[in-house]
């Protein structure tokens, strides 16, 4: 059994594990810039320890900075949080060649998602639906054309070493499509260092609808059902819900068993989100992140479990906690990432919060590492705060989101709160009905300032 785990994260989700481990009777150690000397997470953290100064790629992007930190403290599992190093398969097999345990899944497993090419013809083979496409890499302007000749344009063109939607084209027309794909390679080659992409049928309107799955590394795997976050900007989620609001239950287990058989076939360990793209009743593969994500909470919510001591138990050998027949959905739940942001641009705000205070009450969660007089320092992520609300149904769910936002204080900075009062006062958010396009075009039209 492990007995104490070292968190290569900060903010809010470095609380997440740190809380985990406590009611489980793990001891915790912090991690932390010179930056994060008085972070929330290395005042709640059973030890810490100072791993280098305040850029990321100094600390929290430290392999040796935070394997060192595992042998100094005695810690001998790693939680990763979400981004930094959660998803590097070069460090998990680090941190397994010095003996200690990744609570995530394999290196292999993180490595064939991470090829956005690979990770599609995998879930083809596990019978997961795709979204109509190239066969693998398009390496010439010819064979790119030939794409949009046979699925009919428009087509995407997307980095196979990209996600999470850095260096995508769109190509309208074949009078468009040179220009779209020279420009996809030159993105991928100077985002990623590697020039290959692939082409997709593009899908005009569909929702963004993304599979909870954990796999126990033996063989086991279910689902908790799905997340609704087509409220997007620039590829940042800010709103998110469960179950999504245009999901049937028929849906729901259908896409569910096929994305739960397909963990149990690859034999992935640990917690994992299948992304989908939806559309007229149809779901089409895009992507599968290989870590616990921001908005696992309306998850946990809904089916009243705690993912991240399931990623705990899986990681040191245990069985999960729960099998799929125990997992049923209850009521409705909705997260939003309050960030230190100043709208109407959303330019980044740190600066020290001068007054602050949770909401509280029946069905409010609220994950955030601030404090009454902290300084949010500015070089990391502006997510400051996530507001979770949960309700018996939808409408109750937006009826507390709106009055535990009326609660929150903070104060000293700019946030993204008033996104969400003005976002509250739309019909299509209370009917449900938007798409990936929804919260963009919903901006450019002047939704904050009405
Ligand atoms: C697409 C698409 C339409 N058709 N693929 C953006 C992020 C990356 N994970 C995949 N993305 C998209 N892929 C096809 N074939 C539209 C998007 C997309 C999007 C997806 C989810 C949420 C917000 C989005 C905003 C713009 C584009």
């Amino acid at each position: 059994m492990i007995d104490k785990i070292l968190i290569a994260n900060r903010g809010e989700i470095a609380l997440r594990v740190i809380r985990a481990c406590r009611e489980m009777g793990i001891a915790s150690v912090a991690v932390h810039s010179t930056a994060d000397a008085d972070a929330m997470h290395v005042r709640m953290a059973d030890e810490t320890i100072c791993i280098g100064p305040a850029p990321g790629t100094d600390s929290y992007l430290s392999i040796p900075a935070i394997i060192s930190a595992c042998e100094v403290t005695g810690a001998q599992a790693i939680h990763p949080g979400y981004g930094f190093l959660s998803e590097n398969a070069r460090f998990v097999q680090i941190v397994e060649d010095h003996g200690l345990i990744f609570i995530g899944p394999s290196a292999e497993h993180i490595r064939t998602m991470g090829d956005k090419i690979t990770a599609k013809d995998t879930a083809k083979a596990l019978g997961i639906p795709v979204v109509p496409g190239s066969a693998g890499g398009v390496a010439t302007l010819d064979e790119a054309k030939q794409i949009g000749r046979d699925f009919g344009y428009p087509v995407i063109i997307k980095a196979t070493a990209g996600g999470g939607g850095r260096g995508m084209q769109v190509a309208k027309d074949e009078a468009s499509m040179e220009r779209a794909f020279m420009t996809a390679r030159a993105e991928a080659k100077s985002a990623f260092g590697n020039d290959e992409v692939y082409i997709e049928k593009y899908l005009q309107k569909p929702r963004h609808i993304e599979i909870q799955v954990f796999g126990d590394g033996q063989g086991g795997g279910v689902h908790l059902g799905e997340r609704d976050c087509s409220l997007q900007r620039r590829h940042q989620k800010v709103f998110e819900e469960a179950p999504g609001p245009s999901i049937t239950p028929e849906e729901r287990k259908r896409i569910g068993e096929i994305c739960a058989n397909a963990i149990a076939k690859m034999g992935y360990s640990g917690a994992g989100t299948i992304e989908f793209l939806y559309e007229d009743g149809e779901f089409y593969f895009i992507e599968m992140n290989t870590r616990l994500q921001v908005e696992h909470p309306v998850t946990e919510a809904i089916f009243g479990q705690d993912l991240v001591r399931e990623q705990i138990r899986v990681a040191s050998g245990q069985k999960l906690s729960f099998t799929q027949d125990e997992l049923k959905i209850n009521g409705h739940a909705i997260e939003v990432r309050i960030n230190a942001e100043k709208l109407p641009n959303f330019s980044p705000c740190p600066g020290k919060i001068s007054a602050f205070h949770a909401p509280g009450g029946l069905g409010v969660r609220m994950d955030s590492a601030l404090y009454d007089g902290y300084t949010i320092p500015p070089y990391y992520d502006s997510l400051i705060a996530k507001l979770i609300v949960h309700g018996r149904d939808r409408p109750e769910a937006l009826a507390r989101l709106n009055r535990a936002l009326g609660e929150l204080i903070v104060d000293g900075i700019d946030t993204t709160v008033p996104l969400f009062h003005a976002l509250l006062q739309e019909k299509d958010i209370h009917t449900g009905d938007y798409n990936i396009h929804w919260l963009e075009k919903w901006l450019e039209a002047g939704g904050l300032s009405s």
